[in-house]
């Protein structure tokens, strides 16, 4: 067993001027961040805050005062905890801090870092494993959406059971293979926008100031999508993500039309937010369903995430939909759908009800994970000092 996180005191401790809270820090897909007890964190939401901006380093550009990644797909925090009713296992917290901003979002979700959330969970002994596969179901606070995920908990020649993270399972993104982690979406449809098409159409034609008019298609199936054709916009759909986010022109179209599709998706001003994700969509190339491009939401994914990817393959079974109209033939009650993307592709697996083969009733797709440090994280005490100094608890 992981010997390194078991033996830490799981408290708050201090350290001379700073505090110290136990933190694992974890690759989650393809996306990387700490995770912590989220009951070791300050209850006030404004505290707690300021505190997850502080470890990160934000709301400086490069978090060089921090142990954030300066981008967003390595600014990403996981709070968890044992789940507080009796239908899941596990609850968490994903919280997103952008490099550059003071905001810790916590309204939408992250099937990446969730990939990590079990492994988190028995190496802190939240969860105790006992088979060579442990499952747990594992409900994200962010939307109230539930997973079933499953990872592989070998056991020691002395018979103690410990996370694998040893394996073949390969993404696109990271390099090389690890144990694979399954993940089965059971409900995931209106995650922030309320239902799967917002508008109650799969297809909207939107103004957009300085553009014209836009053919979209805005859906949510747990992450708030604005499907559009890479060409209306000026682009191919098959740039690389370093050459879409030095295309300020094109990066200025993109963002004025997702102003104009939030407000229609009823999400209000999304000057601020991170969604909806801006999916520029083209036909596959490489032998897949669709090929995409995904801005989350001013920066482009160097692959798509989890729930963007669940979304997308969504509206390619969607007769009608900006994404139906590039994308190959989807067929079946169980289609499994590869999103291409820039570093490879996406599979994802929908579970279409036979009676109504628009509604999805189940996503599964497979993750890996690595937890990759044991230590705390450190911030200043002058910003959170729970913990009493000896002199301190003395009556005065
Ligand atoms: O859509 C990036 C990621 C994500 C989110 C983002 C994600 C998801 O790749 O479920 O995983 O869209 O900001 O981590």
């Amino acid at each position: 067993m992981s010997a390194v996180a078991r033996s830490r005191a799981a408290e708050v401790t201090n350290r001379g001027s700073q505090t110290a809270i136990p933190c694992l820090f974890m690759r989650g897909g393809t996306s990387r961040g700490p995770f912590f007890d989220a009951r070791l964190l300050p209850d006030d939401p404004g505290l707690r805050n300021a505190v997850l901006l502080a470890v990160m380093g934000s709301p400086d550009l490069r978090q060089i005062d921090g142990i954030g990644g300066a981008h967003p797909l390595t600014s990403k925090i996981g709070l968890v905890r044992p789940a507080t009713d009796d239908a899941n296992d596990l609850e968490w917290t994903f919280a997103q801090v952008q490099p550059g901003g003071e905001d810790v979002d916590t309204s939408s979700n992250c099937g990446n870092m969730l990939a990590a959330v079990l492994p988190f969970a028995v190496e802190t002994g939240m969860i105790t494993p006992t088979g060579d596969r442990t499952t747990a179901r594992v409900l994200t606070r962010n939307t109230g959406m539930v997973a079933e995920i499953t990872v592989a908990t070998p056991a020691d020649p002395a018979g103690a059971r410990y996370v694998s993270y040893e394996g073949r399972a390969r993404i696109d993104g990271v390099p090389g293979s690890a144990a694979p982690i399954e993940i089965a979406f059971l409900d995931t449809a209106g995650s922030v926008a309320g239902s799967l098409l917002p508008t109650g159409r799969v297809r909207d034609t939107l103004e957009v100031p300085g553009v014209g008019p836009v053919d979209v298609t805005l859906i949510d199936n747990g992450q708030p999508l604005a499907i559009v054709a890479a060409e209306r916009l000026g682009a191919t759909g098959y740039e690389t993500p370093a050459e879409i986010d030095a295309d300020d022109a094109l990066r200025a179209r993109v963002e004025a039309l997702r102003l104009v599709c939030g407000a229609a998706m009823g999400l209000g001003d999304v000057t601020t937010r991170n969604y909806p994700k801006m999916t520029l969509v083209a036909p596959p190339r490489h032998g897949g369903t669709l090929s995409t491009r995904s801005l989350i939401p001013r920066l482009c994914h160097q692959s798509i995430g989890v729930l963007a990817a669940v979304t997308a393959a969504t509206a390619c079974v969607l007769d009608g939909s900006v994404a139906h109209d590039v994308a190959a033939t989807v067929a079946g009650t169980r289609p499994a759908v590869s999103v291409e993307h820039p570093s490879g592709e996406f599979t994802v697996t929908l579970a279409r009800d036979p009676g109504d083969p628009r509604l999805i009733t189940r996503s599964a797709l497979l993750r890996t994970a690595r937890l990759l440090m044991a230590g705390d994280a450190l911030v200043p005490r002058s910003l959170w000092d729970p913990v009493p100094t000896v002199q301190e608890k003395e009556p005065a």
